[in-house]
C-alpha cells in the first residue's frame, strides 16, 4: 500500500535518507524543511512521488495551516516523520547560550508538538496513520553538555508514550527512534556551529550509525502490518554503550 508521508527535515541528514528510502519502498513523501534548493534538488532526483514543502516548524502560524497548506492530492497524510531538530553548543549548563537553549526547545519540542497536533486529527477522523519521532539516546542517559538537548529528546519520549495513551482504540500508531552516535550528517556541524574539525573529531575512530541505517529503521516499523506498533526504538553504534555515574572523589 502506498503512502503519503511527511517528513520534516528532509534537506540533510537522516530526513533526506529516509524520504528516499521511503519513495524507494513505492510510498509518496511530502518532504518539508528550510533549504529550498536542497528540496527541489530531491525532487529533482526522486521524481514527482516527492513534493517539495519549504517549512520551518518554528513558525507555528505556516504549520497551524496545515494540511490544508498542503496541494491537492497531498493533504490526507498517513505518516508524519517528526525528524526536524538540532543541538546547539556542548559548554556546561553554567555556560549556555540562552538563545540556542530556546532555539532546541522551539524546534525539537515545540515544532514537534505543533506538526503533530496539526496532523493528528486527520488520522484520527480516518482511523489509520503513523507519527514518527526522532528522539536521541540523550533523552534517557544524561552527559556533560547534554542539558537542554537530552530534556527536548525526554520530552519527545514522552510525548511519544502519552501519544499512545490517547490513540488507543484507534489504529493510529506512534514509534520513537531513538539513535546513538551517528555520522555523515550535519548534526555536529551545526552542534559547532559550522566548526567542521571539531564536528569531525566527535567521530574520530570510530564506526557510527549511518542515516541509512536510521532510515532503515523508519521504514521498517513504517511498513509493518497495522496491528503492529513498535513503541520505542532504541539504537546505538557497537562501539558506543551507556556511561557509568560520575563520582567525584577527594
Ligand atoms: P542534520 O543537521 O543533518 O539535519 C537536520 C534537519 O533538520 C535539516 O534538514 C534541517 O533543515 C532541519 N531543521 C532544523 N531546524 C529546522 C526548522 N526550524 N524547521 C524545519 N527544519 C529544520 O541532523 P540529523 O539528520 O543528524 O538529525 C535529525 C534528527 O535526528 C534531529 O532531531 C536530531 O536531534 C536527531 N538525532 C540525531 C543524531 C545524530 O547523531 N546525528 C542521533 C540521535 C538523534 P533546514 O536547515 O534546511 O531547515
Ligand atoms: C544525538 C546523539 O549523543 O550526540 O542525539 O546526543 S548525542
Amino acid at each position: 500500500m502506498s503512502l503519503t508521508v511527511f517528513v520534516t527535515g528532509a534537506t540533510a541528514g537522516f530526513g533526506k535518507a529516509i524520504a528516499e528510502r521511503l519513495v524507494g519502498d513505492g510510498h509518496r513523501v511530502i518532504a518539508a524543511g528550510r533549504r529550498a534548493e536542497r528540496l527541489e534538488a530531491l525532487q529533482a532526483a526522486l521524481g514527482d512521488r516527492l513534493l517539495p514543502f519549504v517549512l520551518d516548524v518554528t513558525d507555528t502560524s505556516a504549520v497551524a495551516a496545515l494540511p490544508s497548506s498542503l496541494p491537492e492530492g497531498w493533504r490526507e497524510v498517513d505518516v508524519l516523520v517528526n525528524n526536524a531538530g538540532l543541538a546547539l553548543g556542548l559548554d556546561p549548563a553554567q555556560k549556555a547560550d540562552l538563545r540556542q537553549w530556546d532555539q532546541m526547545v522551539a524546534t525539537n519540542i515545540t515544532g514537534l508538538m505543533h506538526m503533530t497536533r496539526a496532523l493528528l486529527p486527520a488520522m484520527v477522523e480516518r482511523n489509520r496513520g503513523h507519527v514518527v519521532n526522532l528522539g536521541s539516546i540523550a533523552g534517557s542517559y544524561p552527559y556533560p553538555g547534554g542539558h537542554v538537548y537530552g530534556g527536548t529528546k525526554a520530552f519527545v519520549k514522552q510525548f511519544s508514550l502519552n501519544l499512545k495513551a490517547d490513540l488507543v482504540g484507534t489504529m493510529v500508531r506512534v514509534t520513537d527512534v531513538e539513535p546513538g552516535l551517528c555520522g555523515g550528517t550535519e548534526f555536529s556541524t551545526v552542534r559547532f556551529s559550522g566548526d567542521d574539525a571539531k564536528a569531525a573529531a566527535v567521530y574520530q575512530g570510530t564506526e557510527p550509525l549511518t542515516a541509512a541505517d536510521i532510515a532503515e529503521t523508519v521504514s521498517w516499523v513504517v511498513n509493518l502490518p497495522g496491528h503492529v506498533n513498535i513503541n520505542r526504538v532504541e539504537m546505538m553504534p557497537t562501539c558506543q554503550a551507556s556511561g557509568p555515574l560520575a563520582i567525584k572523589r577527594q
